[in-house]
């Protein structure tokens, strides 16, 4: 042990200090296009996936995550894929769900192999984490290729409402099955003083609108007041907003609220919740490293709205949001609870549900605002996984740099599915409210160990 923790102690010497921030607030894997949802207190986002090093929108599956402190978001993996929707092939793009009656109905967009054109979908569950399943086995709308980015709506007289398109704008009232459209769909009437611009069939080219309608739109409500966010003024985009004392409308044109900055990604995508008496602002960005305009992740940044109901000015920060609770280490915590990792990934399988794999040497987990109480934990358990020989994983408290309180000694468990449980005595006593890091070292920049999840002991 005493050789481990020298070399250990070396290694760190030769490291780098790490700035810790919280956006993007997923790092094991690109989650665009992010739309949170409340529920049971619990804060639930739900996004698409852009595969790894993509140079188009490559997307093919959703993922849900959930949070209760708004900085250690817990990776509930892939739950819903092409696969599900046996009429779709292509283009898994921005989603959003909505509870009713204790069910949760995901909104999708992909395209439909049926019309050969973008359509859009809903997927059922009894739980925000799934299982889901195709609720109608064919699309809900199709027929346009502009039929992109449903959002949905429900209003307080029960009356439920979806939001879809680029670089039209449309709107249908649900029946209260939210699987079925009641009328007609309406093509809203663009101008400038409902988007800052005529819709496109009606822009003249060389004329400056003071902004424009893209895509990507939220419907929300806040004291009575209906805002609709979205995607705008073209590539790059930025987010506006339009406002209205109906659901329906009309829209009137309000402004910014992110105006273009350097997020690294020509697209930028919505969504707002208020939770914990806080209101938050979702978007994406491509500020991971490898990130770019189709590889592209969550961020996240608290406002507070003007006293005449306006959304402020919002711009992304690194830093991201404050905790709002914090974490108990003597219950089962996931390993993909996570507030900010490196050179970690995530995956999944049908036995272990989610699991994070180190990628390499000195990749580390950090989990914010543990709360060990006043009596110190004598140990700590953590279930793990692995095919090399020669790797260990430190517990630290506080920094990277901050005191190793237990260490793991991981060699091979024979497989990388084939999970064991490790004890770890605790090296020091750890009282009060700490960030934990789990760091893993071993031979060399190759995948080194899976861990699942871990919980202390008093
Ligand atoms: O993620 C694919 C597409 O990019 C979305 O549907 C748009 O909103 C934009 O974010």
């Amino acid at each position: 042990m005493k050789q481990i923790l020298k070399s250990i102690t070396a290694a760190f010497l030769l490291l780098p200090t790490t700035v810790y921030s919280q956006n993007p607030v997923v790092q094991t894997s690109c989650t665009p296009d992010p739309a949170p949802m409340v529920h049971n207190n619990t804060m639930y986002m739900y996004t698409g996936v852009d595969e790894d090093n993509s140079d188009w929108f490559y997307m093919n599956k959703w993922k849900v995550f959930s949070t209760t402190d708004m900085v250690n978001w817990t990776d509930h993996g892939v739950q819903i894929t092409l696969d599900s929707f046996e009429w779709a092939d292509d283009r898994a793009w921005a989603a959003q769900c909505i509870e009713r009656n204790g069910k949760f109905y995901w909104y999708v967009c992909c395209k439909s192999k049926l019309s050969n054109t973008m359509a859009l979908g809903v997927a059922v569950s009894s739980s925000p984490t799934g299982p889901f399943k195709d609720a109608l086995g064919k699309p809900l709308i199709e027929g346009s290729w502009d039929y992109i980015d449903p959002t949905a709506f429900i209003d307080d007289d029960g009356q439920a409402y979806l939001y879809w398109g680029n670089p039209n704008v449309y709107c249908a009232l649900l029946n209260d099955d939210m699987l079925s459209i009641k009328g007609d769909v309406i093509k809203l009437e663009q101008c400038e003083d409902s988007f800052g611009a005529p819709g496109p069939d009606k822009r003249v080219k060389e004329k400056a609108y003071k902004d424009c309608y893209t895509e990507g739109p939220w419907l929300n409500k806040k004291d009575g007041k209906y805002y609709l966010l979205y995607a705008a003024g073209g590539v790059p985009e930025q987010i506006s907003y339009s406002m209205s004392d109906s659901p329906t409308g009309p829209w009137k044109y309000m402004g910014n609220i992110m105006p273009l900055q350097q997020t690294n990604s020509f697209t930028n995508h919505c969504g707002v919740a208020d939770y914990k008496g806080n209101s938050y602002f979702f978007y994406h960005t491509g500020m991971l490293p490898g990130g770019g305009g189709f590889n592209r992740s969550s961020a996240i940044e608290q406002f507070v709205y003007n006293a005449d109901g306006t959304f402020p000015i919002i711009n992304m920060t690194e830093k991201g949001v404050e905790p709002v609770g914090t974490i108990n280490p003597y219950k089962k915590n996931e390993a993909e609870t996570i507030a900010f990792s490196e050179f970690i990934k995530s995956d999944q399988n049908s036995k272990t549900g989610v699991y994070v794999c180190a990628m390499r040497d000195s990749a580390y987990i950090k989990v914010r605002e543990v709360d060990f109480g006043k009596k110190s934990p004598k140990k700590v358990y953590g279930t793990f996984a692995g095919a090399i020989h020669n790797a260990v994983v430190e517990v630290r408290i506080d920094s990277m740099q901050g005191d190793v309180i237990a260490l793991f000694d991981v060699t091979s468990t024979g497989g990388w599915e084939n999970w064991k449980e490790s004890k770890s005595n605790l090296l020091r006593n750890v009282t009060g409210v700490h960030d934990l890091y789990f760091v893993f070292r071993g031979p060399g920049n190759c995948r080194l160990i899976n861990f699942d999840s871990w919980r202390f002991a008093r």
